[in-house]
């Protein structure tokens, strides 16, 4: 075994085109690592560091896959004299192939480098695919080497043949695991690293270490992301948009025009929200269906498309009433609308909710009568209930996406076509309630102590798992 490096190292091999890369990026939570379709993406073995704070956790090395492990395998065979000599044969192959790009090895040699520099190996197979004896040379050679090696079963089209790999597998590894790069949580994604602990004694306290900054450091996420969310929230929910009305003029023009900016400044703040998670959650390079808002997108102002994001008619009833009540008299929210509309006792405050329905013009456009020439014209703050609820909850379907989004995955994000009534529902109907009140009075500006509250519902649905 060569030295211990100060943290640990891990090369990622395999055949082509089996996820190698996706993994990497998935571990090191990097969009810079290439990954594509096309086999032989990779063709130069490329280090990725896990960094918290500045401070390197881990280094994996990406590689180039497998091209002629059965001519290396033969050529090792023929110049090993003994079991107690294998290492001593693949660094001498790696020494005499130079590792110029025409190099028939070019490929192997790339990937061999790192591990006889003293990374460990993390093998990665295709669990839909069956296994065939044709990995056995590669498998032998990562053998030879002697490094601590796990493998790791990508089920990138299903889960058909994992048994066969795990039979397979364990003839050559001590430790072999299922793992989805593009799926894998943040727990899924420890017990990689705990098995490598669990397989390599010394570098368990680094990777302990490692597990215990990063638990801290996800919790830190989540909760700033969701601060962002909130701040964003108050930001659009108090916004006013102003004109000065000026000499000669179209009202329907002006309407036109304050109706624009209103919408406009609201869209805005979404996609800065929405570039602010991003730049938190290092997803700089992901692409969002938010860019075409004023095209075919259900966008923030289709009313057509509310049901998707905010709440169902029947909860919006129940909770507007229930926040109008008088402070303290909190109403059994779960009556729902239809109980309510034949409860005389809320016969007037239904008039009100029901009221939301006919009037749902999220602009609240102050236009009275005739405008005069010099006089200010403003559209805003939100105080349509159904339509907060929109905000918040395309605010949180953002937050959940891309808190569950590896580095692995570089589809174009869609926001969930889920509705917020289910998440709201997971809250305590006090909490419900109380929330409801506390939108309700966002467009006033919150102070520093309900926009932490506001923080913590939003991280709290967010971290709900919408039954679709
Ligand atoms: N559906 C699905 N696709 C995956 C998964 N892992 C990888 N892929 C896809 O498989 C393709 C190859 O992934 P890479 O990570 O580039 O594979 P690689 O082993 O690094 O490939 P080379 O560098 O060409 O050797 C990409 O299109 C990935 O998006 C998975 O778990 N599920
Ligand atoms: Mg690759």
């Amino acid at each position: 075994m060569s030295k211990l490096t100060p943290h640990p190292v891990f090369a990622v091999v395999g055949h082509p085109n089996k996820g190698k890369s996706s993994i990497v990026a998935t571990l090191t939570r990097q969009d810079a690592v290439k990954i594509s379709e096309i086999s032989g993406t990779t063709t130069q073995a490329q280090t990725f560091d896990l960094n918290i704070d500045d401070q390197t956790h881990y280094t994996l090395v990406d590689t180039p896959g497998f091209q002629r492990p059965r001519q290396l395998m033969s050529w090792c065979q023929q110049h090993s004299p003994n079991a107690a000599e294998r290492r001593n044969t693949i660094q001498a192959f790696v020494n005499e192939n130079s590792p110029s790009d025409n190099s028939k090895f070019h490929d192997e040699i790339e990937l061999l480098q790192p591990i006889l520099a003293g990374a460990g190996i993390i093998y990665v197979v295709d669990g839909s695919v069956p296994y065939s004896p044709e990995f056995e040379a590669e498998m032998t050679i990562l053998q030879w080497t002697g490094q601590p090696r796990m493998a790791l079963i990508n089920p990138i089209g299903g889960e058909a043949y994992v048994q066969e790999w795990q039979d397979a597998l364990s003839q050559f590894f001590s430790v072999v695991r299922v793992f989805n790069p593009m799926t894998a949580d943040h727990q899924k994604q420890f017990t990689i690293l705990s098995a490598f602990a669990e397989l390599y004694e010394p570098w368990r306290p680094a990777i302990e270490e490692t597990i215990a900054a990063l638990t801290e450091y996800f919790k830190q996420l989540e909760q700033q992301g969701a601060f962002v969310v909130a701040e964003h929230i108050q930001h659009m929910l108090s916004h006013i948009s102003s004109i000065k009305v000026p000499a000669e003029f179209a009202k329907s023009h002006l309407q036109d025009k304050l109706k624009y900016d209103y919408q406009s400044s609201l869209r805005h703040i979404e996609a800065s929200m929405q570039r602010q998670l991003q730049a938190l959650f290092a997803h700089p390079e992901m692409q969002t269906h938010a860019e075409q808002l004023t095209a075919d997108y259900p966008d923030l102002f289709d009313t057509s498309h509310w049901y998707l994001y905010g709440l169902d008619r029947q909860k919006i009833i129940a909770l507007s009433t229930s926040a109008g009540a008088a402070a303290g008299a909190v109403i059994d929210v779960g009556m729902g609308g239809t109980s309510l509309m034949t409860g005389a006792l809320f016969g007037g405050l239904l008039s009100g909710a029901a009221s939301l329905f006919a009037t749902s013009k999220p602009e609240n456009l102050n236009i009275k009568g005739m405008p005069l020439a010099g006089e200010t014209l403003t559209a805003g703050p939100m105080k349509e209930l159904t339509f907060i609820f929109v905000v918040l909850g395309r605010a949180v379907d953002f937050l959940e996406m891309i808190l569950r989004r590896t580095h692995a995955d570089r589809s174009i994000a869609e926001l969930a076509e889920t509705n917020l009534t289910t998440r709201i529902n997971s809250l305590a109907k006090v909490e419900q309630v109380k929330l409801t009140r506390l939108l309700q009075k966002t467009h006033k500006g919150l102070s520093d102590s309900e926009l932490l509250q506001l923080r913590d519902w939003v991280l709290t649905l967010s971290l709900q798992r919408p039954q679709s």
